[in-house]
């Protein structure tokens, strides 16, 4: 008796061969999902009784606003002194007496080399002349410095954002993956929906916080009130499996034109915030970095996105990823 696999992939007596196909993943249509509340077409009717349990006198307009815009804004989570400790020491980290293990600074410049990912120990292995000018420089970034610094972990478990995004969930939402930003991004439009992969559709929060206030020139936080209504990206018909960070070239050229279509529909905003403010937005909520950024100039900033427990099923996707 022939094996199984020879069966399924071997040439066989009398049997044409199989096309071979490659694993694209399990078909998502088939899965349990136990929907957000404010993805059901009875949302703007539960408003009331989700915001009772959100215990803020204008939860009532929040949520509405929620649903209408796809993002709120929020006053007066931190205070000045948590906010400044931060910004200090993000910059602090240039110029530490001893590497953080397993700390890296994302996209340095030094000479004509950009860096992805240089780790601190080899950062601080520069000379504090080159590190200036490598931090003057370069469009820098870090990824998850909550793991390496107390003040970032404050900001990030800070528990008025966390019980709004719970409140928004209308169940328990968990930071994750935290971003801290020195200068405007410019990244081009995109749904964080179509980046993450999250069961159910759209388990997901991103919060924007402003380390300084933010100017016009130095690349706010960019964004399409309403645009989150719009529906998925007609190609990728089995999400979480197919998304942008799952798409081929040809694939992501087609995504990133329906974005910017589709945003061209709705007013642009900018995000001029007072240092302290957070901005909440919606899984399908189009930003993106402004284009412009004035030499010299810093954004600093700090993102984390926020999901229900258990609503990452990033290792139930399959690669190729494109990163
Ligand atoms: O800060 C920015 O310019 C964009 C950030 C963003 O899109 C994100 O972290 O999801
Ligand atoms: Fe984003």
């Amino acid at each position: 008796m022939r094996s199984i696999l020879s069966r399924l992939f071997g040439k066989g007596e009398g049997k044409e061969a199989l096309p071979v196909r490659p694993f694209t993943g399990i078909d998502w249509s088939q899965e349990p999902s136990n929907p957000l509340w404010f993805e059901q077409t009875d949302a703007i009717a539960r408003v009331p009784e989700i915001a009772r349990k959100w215990h803020r006198p204008d939860a009532d307009v929040l949520l509405r606003k929620w649903l209408a815009d796809g993002y709120i804004v929020l006053d007066n989570c931190f205070s000045e002194q948590e906010i400044d400790r931060f910004a200090t020491e993000v910059d602090d980290a240039w110029f530490a007496d001893k590497p953080a293990p397993g700390l890296s600074v994302s996209d340095v410049r030094v000479g004509d080399v950009t860096h992805v990912h240089m780790a601190h120990a080899d950062l601080l292995a520069l000379s504090p002349e080159q590190r200036t000018l490598a931090k003057a420089q370069s469009n820098w970034r870090i990824g998850e410095f909550h793991l390496y610094n107390d003040a970032a972990s404050r900001i990030l478990r800070n528990e008025t954002i966390a019980d709004a995004c719970s409140a928004l969930f209308d169940r328990p939402g968990l930071p994750h993956f935290s971003l801290t930003f020195s200068k405007g991004s410019t990244q081009a439009l995109h749904q964080d929906t179509c980046v993450f992969h999250t069961w159910p559709f759209n388990a997901l929060i991103g919060v924007w916080i402003a380390l300084e206030d933010i100017t016009v020139e130095s690349g706010p936080l960019v964004y399409y009130p309403g645009s989150h209504r719009e529906p998925l990206f007609h190609e990728f018909d089995n999400y979480p499996q197919t998304q942008r960070r799952t798409a081929s070239p040809e694939q992501s050229a087609r995504y990133d034109a329906h974005v910017d279509a589709t945003a061209a529909k709705y007013e642009r905003k900018e995000f001029l915030a007072k240092k302290g403010q957070a901005l909440l937005w919606h899984g399908m909520l189009i930003h993106g970095g402004a284009k412009f950024v004035a030499p010299g100039t810093t954004r600093k900033s700090f993102v984390i996105h926020f999901l229900p427990d258990g609503g990452n099923v990033g290792h139930r996707v399959v690669g190729p990823f494109n990163w």
